[in-house]
């Protein structure tokens, strides 16, 4: 493959035309504490088993890009350990009996360097690869990606990752805004509610792809292949 040729990838609302070399896989948030019981997606009363069958072709999609030698990047939703970077709106938000912060199976809810706060297992980053962390629900707020991807000539984003309709929708979007073209493998974003996966997916579509472009892992790797 010439990382450098444009190919074109089966996508809606029409073909997505994939230029590798300026292409960054960003995968966010697929963290314990959203996918596993315990953690910052439960605690909401979320039943987190919607989210792992986004595991395994997130993990396929990852293998390929790294074989093709392509631009990787992670997010993680989280917080300083002395919460400095928590708006006090966040923290109560939910009124729930454990807050951020509060200590859980996996460690303290949501905050940097505990288990929970960690990418799972099975998509942990390589050493070369950024990890953002972000404060917020969006990738762009409160963080140097903006930054990373420009020195790094990135135009065009596959984003993958929790949740569909909350923390890839709200990157999507500042994305989106910031000049990148995004497509969405929908077999790799998940959410706790199936409606919201579907709407979340057609609202990224709809109207010209007012957001960007939904397609399948399977065509993404056949591109790149
Ligand atoms: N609650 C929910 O659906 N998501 C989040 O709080 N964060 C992310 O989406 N990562």
């Amino acid at each position: 493959m010439d990382r450098h040729q444009r190919v074109t990838v089966e996508a809606e609302p029409y073909p997505f035309e994939l230029v590798p070399a300026q292409c960054a896989l960003l995968i966010i948030d697929m963290q314990r504490d959203f996918l596993e019981a315990g953690g910052f997606g439960a605690m909401l009363g979320n039943d987190v088993s919607q989210l792992r069958r986004t595991i395994e072709p997130n993990r396929r999609l990852l293998a390929a890009w790294r074989t093709a030698g392509l631009q990787v990047m992670h997010t993680r939703e989280g917080h300083r350990p002395d919460l400095s970077d928590l708006p006090p709106a966040k923290k109560i938000r939910g009124r729930g009996k454990t807050c951020i912060g509060d200590v859980g199976p996996m460690g303290r809810i949501l905050v940097r360097g505990e288990p929970g706060h960690d990418i799972i297992p099975e998509l942990s980053p390589l050493p070369t690869e950024p990890v953002i962390d972000k404060p917020g629900k969006g990738a762009f707020f409160a963080t140097d990606l903006h930054a990373i991807l420009q020195n790094r000539a990135i135009k065009q984003l596959i984003v993958t990752g929790v949740t569909t309709e909350v923390c890839v929708h709200t990157t999507i979007r500042e994305a989106n805004d910031r000049g990148y073209d995004c497509l969405v493998p929908e077999d790799c974003v998940g959410s706790y509610f199936p409606q919201f996966q579907e709407i979340g997916l057609q609202m990224i579509k709809a109207q010209g792809g007012i957001f960007g472009w939904v397609s399948q892992s399977a065509h993404i790797l056949a591109a790149i292949r």
